[in-house]
């Protein structure tokens, strides 16, 4: 009775403070009988617990420091393999980036993240448009990547071999702030070597569109797709791609077929596989029917090139990337790849992209850890800093051990594809390219699911709010174990590249840990190198006798040999 009495007492002074201007909130049901008498008395009402509503105490928000300043494993490594003069040329541009990526880059991102992709199919007279609409943020994003050279640097070479290197330290940098954009670079990045490797056979596509995906100018700037994922799935290529491509008098084809995963769909470009039909209208099966083509989405009055969005793709993650289903219904294409080889044809594009992906698994994690690292200097609880407790810096430091490792394994294939790119890698080194591509892109993905999972914990309830801009971190990884090739198909993968060479890829691995280990000199060093030696040895011996067991032992095999490298990068 005495508890009814105060509510009701509480409703009617404040409906009186209210007539008097006084600004009072419902801050609690039930308010202290003194403050109801100040109010009632007309003096202006100042309640000891004024902020009731939320409080006066806020956690401290997390800052990002210039990611490039703040990275010494990036710095270190760029620093001990590039030429110093190298080093010093581009030192201040990564600097500026490694500014943005923290600033109004990371604000772009965040805002691709709630201004989501959206398609309009018909426009108010009823006329099909499949108007694709993305964020200004999204758009942003394009310009940005232009200008900042995130493909290009690969390919003006101006710093020789090292401009891959440099190239993917900004793509490392990008990813975790791009709002997904990294996702269209990857594959922009992907067509434009694709076009280098047919440079001989098709010349005319790098006039079309090499110069455009590799331009610095927001306005002559391409972005291509890659379309290979059909209705029956994205790992079976051979078997699962139904595109009919119908060749026309003037050499060009058009294709008919239903493509199941358009990454980012406001492509300007894409490299698709489809089954060439003969005169008797047949088709080749597997493999062998599958040829690679270029075709540009828009024809040159705007329309779409007979393709149409069918929908957009309601993802776990990802949201920011306009990923969409669509038909192809007379597309217009060009044959780039000689018939039959489509797959071998788009396999580059399947290297530089699966790279990427690791540089973005690996760009999450260093987020998530940078993010936690401030975090655990500001938030207080049980009486002390988090960073005090013994038990919260040992997550801290497990988890930068993980960083650490993945950036060294990463930033080495980038530093081989570098030599690779300007013709200078050796067979052992092509050979390692080709192992450590599809060992990276698996291994990385699990680790950012773990590290990125463990990272969101570190920040308690907070880690599970949207609008910190943390929970997406975790959402977006999980493609990283997926998109380009999942966990097993990338395991199977190293086996492939095990048998077309021979073992030779094996043996690249096996040198090139071995020629680093030696280089330790000292107790502790030794031991490690000796533990390191020991697992690439018994690998080695399992698989001569085991291959029968190879398929099944594949993925056990591959997190192996990815451990056993990244141990070796921590010797220099
Ligand atoms: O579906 C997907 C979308 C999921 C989620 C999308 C979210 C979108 C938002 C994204 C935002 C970031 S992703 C899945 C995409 N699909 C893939 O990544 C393909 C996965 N499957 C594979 O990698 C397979 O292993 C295949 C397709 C490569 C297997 O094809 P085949 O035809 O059975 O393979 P073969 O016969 O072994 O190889 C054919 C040729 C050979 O060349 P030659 O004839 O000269 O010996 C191989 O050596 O291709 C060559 N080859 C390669 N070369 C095959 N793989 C490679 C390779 N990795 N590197 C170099």
């Amino acid at each position: 009775m005495k508890k009814f009495y105060l509510i009701k007492k509480t409703f009617v002074t404040l409906a009186l403070c209210n007539r008097n201007s006084i600004r009072v909130r419902f801050a609690s049901t039930v308010t202290n009988k003194h403050n109801i008498e100040e109010c009632q008395s007309g003096e202006q009402f100042v309640p000891p617990f004024a902020r009731a509503k939320i409080g006066s105490f806020f956690q401290t928000r997390p800052k990002l420091g210039n990611q490039f300043e703040e990275d010494q494993t990036l710095k270190t490594y760029l620093k001990r393999h590039m030429p110093t003069s190298v080093y010093q040329d581009i030192e201040a541009d990564l600097k500026q980036f490694g500014r943005r990526v923290a600033t109004d880059i990371y604000d772009l991102g965040l805002q691709c993240d709630v201004d989501l992709p959206k398609v309009e199919h018909f426009d108010a007279w009823g006329q099909r448009i499949d108007r694709l609409i993305t964020c200004p943020a999204w758009k942003k994003m394009h310009d940005i990547s232009a200008e900042e050279g995130l493909v290009a640097i690969a390919y003006e070479r101006n710093h020789a071999e090292w401009s891959r290197l440099y190239q993917m330290s900004k793509i490392y940098l990008y990813a975790p702030s791009a709002g997904l954009y990294s996702c269209p670079i990857a594959m922009t990045d992907g067509a434009a070597k694709i076009i280098e490797g047919f440079a001989s056979a098709v010349p005319w596509l790098k006039d079309r569109a090499f110069t455009h995906l590799v331009s610095r100018h927001p306005s002559d700037f391409w972005t291509s797709g890659q379309w290979m994922t059909e209705r029956r799935g994205g790992s079976d290529v051979a078997n699962g791609t139904e595109t009919l491509a119908v060749l026309q008098k003037d050499g060009s084809y058009k294709l008919f077929g239903y493509k199941w995963f358009s990454s980012a769909t406001d492509a300007d470009i894409t490299f698709t596989l489809a089954r060439i039909v003969d005169d008797r209208g047949h088709t080749t099966k597997g493999t062998k029917g599958l040829s690679l083509f270029y075709l540009e989405t828009r024809k040159e009055n705007g329309e779409l090139n007979n393709i149409y969005i069918q929908k957009l793709k309601n993802k776990l993650g990802t949201k920011q990337v306009p990923t969409a289903e669509l038909l192809l219904d007379g597309t217009v294409a060009y044959k780039v790849s000689e018939e039959g080889r489509g797959v071998a044809g788009i396999s580059s594009m399947l290297t530089i992209s699966r790279i990427h992906n690791a540089m973005s698994a690996v760009g999450a994690m260093r987020r998530i850890v940078n993010l936690a690292r401030d975090y655990s200097t500001q938030r207080t609880a049980f009486g002390n800093v988090i960073k005090d407790y013994p038990l919260h810096m040992q997550t801290l430091a497990r988890m930068e051990v993980e960083v650490r490792g993945a950036t060294l394994l990463t930033l080495e294939i980038a530093r081989l594809l570098g030599r690779e790119d300007t013709g200078i890698a050796t067979e052992e080194e092509k050979l390692l390219i080709r192992l450590l591509t599809p060992l990276a892109k698996l291994y990385t993905g699990k680790q950012a699911m773990s590290v990125v999972s463990e990272g969101v914990e570190c920040f308690g309830g907070q880690g599970y709010i949207e609008d910190t801009g943390i929970p997406g971190l975790l959402r977006d990884a999980q493609v990283l174990t997926i998109w380009e090739g999942t966990t097993n198909v990338l395991s199977l993968d190293v086996l492939r590249a095990v048998a077309k060479t021979k073992g030779q890829v094996l043996a690249a691995l096996k040198n090139d840990v071995q020629q680093k280990l030696s280089k330790a000199d000292n107790g502790d060093l030794l031991s490690c190198a000796n533990k390191i030696n020991e697992a690439i040895m018994s690998l080695l011996t399992f698989t001569m006798k085991h291959q029968d067991k190879m398929e099944t032992a594949a993925r056990d095999f591959a997190f192996n040999l990815s451990q056993v490298y990244i141990g070796k990068s921590f010797f220099f």
